[in-house]
């Protein structure tokens, strides 16, 4: 699995704090712990300044790579902020993310085959929320078809199937789940990536929720989960996940990890 650790999202108070006044240190130590729980990217997302996003951004690119040597998962809708993010970043990112809609996919069209970069491809058509499993494969396809087409290679391709609440339609568990399991069967060697919090949106005990979706998505074969890996019990479901699914070779992901103290139950 290729954990993305979520943590540093302006969305959240404390982060929004440290980025207005840049306090670098603060955002290293939450980089950092995320990397020591095994994170493979680090997300950074600075949404919610609609002004000063693009300035942000930089300095959150900037201030965590100034002490980590490590790869970034560039999180932001406006493909302008992913370019200049992109331009800074040191290593191969992650650009998250490219959708069908028309003011995203023009643009970042030649950022994304500017260098080498891994690309979460979300099933986000013109305009609409996907609804149905068929939905979030066409737009699926579409999205590996065009970057394929621009010479993009389909393990570098994580298509996102967009999690939505099931508390407002209990369908879109099942949806994601079986948009997840047709894409890697119609795409072979395409990887798959989600955001698992938006699936317990407006109910209690969420951390349960998200810890068996996890579970379910892997077995439907999701191969990146974009998530807190200082979680114990997700980082625990996930190992052992990933184990029981004959993902870990000699089981040793696991061992170490328990070894390591990284997981308990
Ligand atoms: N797909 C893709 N990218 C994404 C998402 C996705 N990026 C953003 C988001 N979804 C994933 N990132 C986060 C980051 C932080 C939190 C959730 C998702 C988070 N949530 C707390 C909660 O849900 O309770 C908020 C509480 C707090 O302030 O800590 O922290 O789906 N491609």
């Amino acid at each position: 699995m290729i954990i993305v650790g979520e943590k540093i999202n302006t969305s959240r108070r404390i982060i929004r704090e440290a980025v207005e006044n840049r306090d670098a240190n603060f955002i290293i130590k939450v980089a950092q712990d995320q990397a020591q729980a095994g994170a493979n990217y680090i997300d950074v997302n600075a949404g919610t300044f609609v002004d000063k996003e693009i300035e942000n951004l930089c300095w959150l690119v900037e201030t965590v790579q100034s002490s980590l040597d490590y790869p970034l998962c560039l999180d932001s809708p406006n493909p302008t902020a992913l370019a200049e993010a992109m331009k800074l970043h040191k290593g191969e990112p992650m650009i998250n993310s490219i959708s069908m809609e028309e003011d995203r996919l023009g643009p970042l069209l030649p950022v994304v085959t500017s260098g080498p970069c891994q690309i979460i491809a979300l099933c986000m058509g013109q305009a609409s929320m996907p609804i149905t499993v068929e939905e979030r494969v066409d737009v699926g396809a579409q999205l590996i078809q065009k970057l394929t087409g621009e010479g993009v290679p389909i393990e570098k391709i994580f298509v996102d199937p967009l999690i939505q609440p099931i508390s407002v339609d209990t369908n879109m568990g099942i949806a994601a789940l079986g948009a997840i399991r047709k894409i890697i069967d119609d795409f072979p060697g395409v990887n798959t990536i989600c955001g698992l919090s938006n699936i317990s949106f407006g109910l209690p005990e969420r951390h349960i929720i998200n810890r068996n979706f996890l579970a379910l998505a892997m077995s439907y074969g999701l191969s990146g989960a974009i998530m807190d890996p200082t979680d114990i019990k997700l980082t625990s479901t996930l190992l052992s996940i990933e184990m029981l699914l004959g993902r870990d070779e000699y089981c040793e992901k696991f061992i170490d990890a328990y070894q390591e103290k990284r997981i308990s139950g």
